[in-house]
């Protein structure tokens, strides 16, 4: 018996999706030249390839994407096996009601959402990523150049080394009794580690659960006791700038929570970072601990692979949602294949002699799709960086770039502000002549970052391919194809084949032409996740209850008159900081634990660098008082359940909070407090005590 989806909790749900949107749709950053009434009152700004980027591109033009695109959605099935096929599979996927090869029903009210591809088929993504390409004579070509933290530090693989060392790891865990369907976590930093650990799992079938390295030892904890592996790998410690980071002090205090609530981790493998932390220097459990150089290297380098089917899980990956509790996203094998590898190559116009450098960390989904999957499944050379970008100084990515000769950059618009105020110095400085392509990826590109961006950094020479995507929908969604149409700064531009958004209005009605509201998908992709680790009942609340058929993202977006999407951020209770999702309510739950805090209502705010802010509105305990220290002591409580990227910016002391009559918290009031536009509060009439509103700002600046 199906139940249609959430019921109470989807419509709560969507109507702080309703109280959101009035907020952002007002506010988008709006690159838009247009006025209310739709008269156009500027020329809009579009930067178009040169012919010489055209004659190579892989899509040149519209016209062809658009017939490529009709294709994929008229009829995905041909599309995506046609696609598939490139790949090695042991055994073919089935058909079915004749040449079928996915199935779906992501409508709530029909049945349960299920959405299978190339079910039946059997493959291995760590094959087809490493075996295939060596098999074809190509093993010596580099997979992997690591850059260290500091300069001249630095290592390189080719894929022949790449697979013996991850057959190496393979061995051992299976040896170890790592089974297929087992999970494994991991939890560490930029090093070749981290992804050979990746590769390792998925050629034994076994799910890895990568945690980012910057997670607090709670959040870890949280994370591990959700998937229960046995095993966790992890590294002595890391050095990132000029900071040192004994992660494997997180691990340990984060396996004495799991402990604790009843769950033992059998065995943490270490690496051994010895420039960062010694073996000596790191606390040891013997039984429990084992370090990683000791066992792996006296292990075969060739390892037979677990085939498994397209729809067995290939990963999780928790991410932040609106409620308290973060959400194991799963992805399974086949389709995530398929999908970051074609989205990968059509999407920086991918060519096999391309340099590709991705700033992300393997602890998101990029550092997933766009850094291990997507590049290898190319044969791709891939840079590595274990640093950060403005270490020892903001020339570094530049230097990156010309010591690599990268050819394609993808990053985040937070680094890109904030290499800006540094200047154009340090960029002009570095030859950067081998950029062809670059990447953007977290949260919307201010259309002045994109500006300097594609003059300053790409010499007013480099497409830039500003891809819309999500956790949730494992590869890109709506992003240029470069060279292909012309782009216009803060636009994702169009879907990628098989991609059909849907602008939906709060009623749930698909609305067409130029218009404003939610994004939604109206119908299954290839990379979509399938569930929500062991909450389905939770997945299909999230996606799919708010707008019945469609998949809903969480973003506002508009649609401009060349049908170009513009993406206008969160319209849930979920903050975008620096690139990374944080969820009001888990900073107000980590906030609330703190002894002396008796209530929490977080929200966002501009922020220059960071995109958005963390904004803390805090009540205290009857009798307590108000104090740096206390301040102190709040960020810190934020720092241990989530992580240090989670700290609110701001503490805002709130005798009281404005409350609906009912008691509901009116984000919207908070979010124009925080952001200081105090003649747009609104009607406060509903509120139980108007009052409060008063206190609060006489208590702005204290
Ligand atoms: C890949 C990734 C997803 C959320 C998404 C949206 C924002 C990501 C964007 C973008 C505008 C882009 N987002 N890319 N907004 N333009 N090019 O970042 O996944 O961490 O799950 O975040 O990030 O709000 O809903 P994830």
């Amino acid at each position: 018996h199906h139940t249609g989806g959430g019921g109470l909790a989807a419509l709560a749900h969507l109507n702080s999706v309703r109280d959101m949107f009035a907020l952002n749709a007002a506010d988008s950053a709006g690159a838009a030249a247009v006025v209310d009434d739709g008269a156009e009152v500027e020329e809009e700004e579009r930067e178009v390839a040169s012919d010489t980027f055209r004659s190579t591109a892989l899509i040149s033009s519209r016209e062809q994407y658009a017939a490529m695109y009709r294709r994929s959605v008229e009829d995905p099935d041909f599309f995506w096996a046609e696609i598939a096929s490139a790949f090695y599979w042991k055994t073919k996927w089935e058909t079915r009601d004749g040449n079928k090869i996915h199935s779906e029903n992501i409508d709530v009210r029909k049945a349960r959402v299920a959405i299978e591809w190339f079910k039946g088929g059997r493959t291995n993504i760590c094959y087809n990523a490493l075996d295939r390409h060596v098999e074809a004579g190509k093993g010596g070509k580099i997979a992997f150049l690591w850059e260290g933290n500091d300069p001249g530090v630095d290592d390189k693989l080719t894929y022949k080394e790449l697979l013996e060392r991850v057959c190496q790891l393979a061995n051992y865990l299976r040896d170890q009794g790592v089974k297929k369907g087992d999970a494994v976590a991991i939890y560490m930093p930029m090093l070749l580690e981290l992804p050979i650990a990746m590769l390792a799992c998925a050629r034994i079938g076994a799910v890895h659960s990568v945690v980012f390295a910057g997670f607090s030892a709670e959040a870890l904890s949280q994370r591990i006791l959700d998937c229960k592996p046995n095993f966790v790998l992890t590294t002595s410690g890391v050095r990132r700038g000029s900071k040192v980071i004994k992660l494997k002090e997180i691990v340990d205090d984060a396996l004495e929570r799991v402990l604790k609530e009843g769950f033992a981790v059998g065995t943490c493998l270490t690496y051994a970072n010895d420039s960062a932390v010694k073996r000596e220097d790191t606390a040891w459990q013997e039984g429990r601990d084992v370090w990683w150089q000791d066992v792996v290297p006296k292990y075969p380098k060739e390892s037979a692979v677990e085939w498994v089917d397209a729809e067995d899980t290939l990963f999780l990956l928790y991410t932040s949602g609106s409620t308290g509790k973060p959400k194991g996203v799963l992805h399974t094998t086949g389709g995530y294949m398929v999908y970051t590898a074609t989205t990968f190559k059509y999407a920086f116009d991918y060519h096999d002699d391309d340099i590709y450098w991705c700033t992300a960390d393997c602890g998101w989904i990029t550092g997933h799709s766009y850094l291990t999957y997507g590049p290898l499944l190319n044969g791709a050379t891939v840079v590595v960086f274990e640093g950060v970008p403005n270490y020892p100084d903001a020339g570094r990515c530049w230097e990156i770039v010309d010591k690599y000769k990268v050819t394609i950059f993808y990053t985040a618009p937070t680094a890109i502000r904030s290499l800006m105020r540094s200047g154009d110095e340090p960029v002009k400085r570095r030859s950067r002549k081998s950029l062809r392509v670059l990447g953007s990826v977290g949260e919307p590109i201010n259309p002045s970052a994109w500006r300097w961006y594609y003059d300053v950094v790409g010499d007013a020479r480099c497409p830039i391919s500003d891809t819309w995507w999500q956790t949730e929908t494992g590869g890109f969604m709506i992003t240029p194809l470069p060279g292909a149409w012309p782009l216009k700064p803060g636009s994702a531009t169009l879907p990628f084949f098989g991609v059909q958004p849907a602008i939906v209005d709060e009623n749930g009605h698909e609305i067409s032409g130029v218009c404003s509201g939610y994004l939604c998908i109206k119908a299954a992709w290839p990379g979509m996740m399938r569930t929500l680790q062991g909450d389905h009942a939770r997945y299909e609340t999230t996606y799919f209850a708010p707008f019945k058929g469609f998949y809903f993202s969480g973003d506002g977006c508009r649609r401009d008159e060349d049908g170009y999407y513009w993406l206008t951020g969160r319209v849930d209770d979920v903050i975008n900081v620096s690139g990374h999702r944080i969820g009001t309510a888990e900073v107000e739950s980590a906030l609330v634990s703190h002894p002396q805090c008796a209530e929490a209502a977080v929200v966002g705010f501009d922020h220059e660098i960071k995109g958005q802010g963390i904004y803390a509105f805090v009540t205290l305990l009857e009798g307590v008082d108000y104090s740096e220290q206390l301040r102190a002591s709040l960020i810190n409580a934020v720092r241990t359940h989530i992580g240090a990227f989670a700290a609110p910016d701001k503490i805002h002391w709130a005798p009281g909070l404005p409350k609906t009559r009912s008691g509901k918290i009116m984000r919207r009031i908070l979010r124009k407090i925080a952001a200081n536009q105090l003649d747009e509060l609104g009607d406060i009439s509903t509120l139980a005590d108007p009052g409060v509103v008063d206190q609060l700002i006489d208590l702005r600046d204290k």
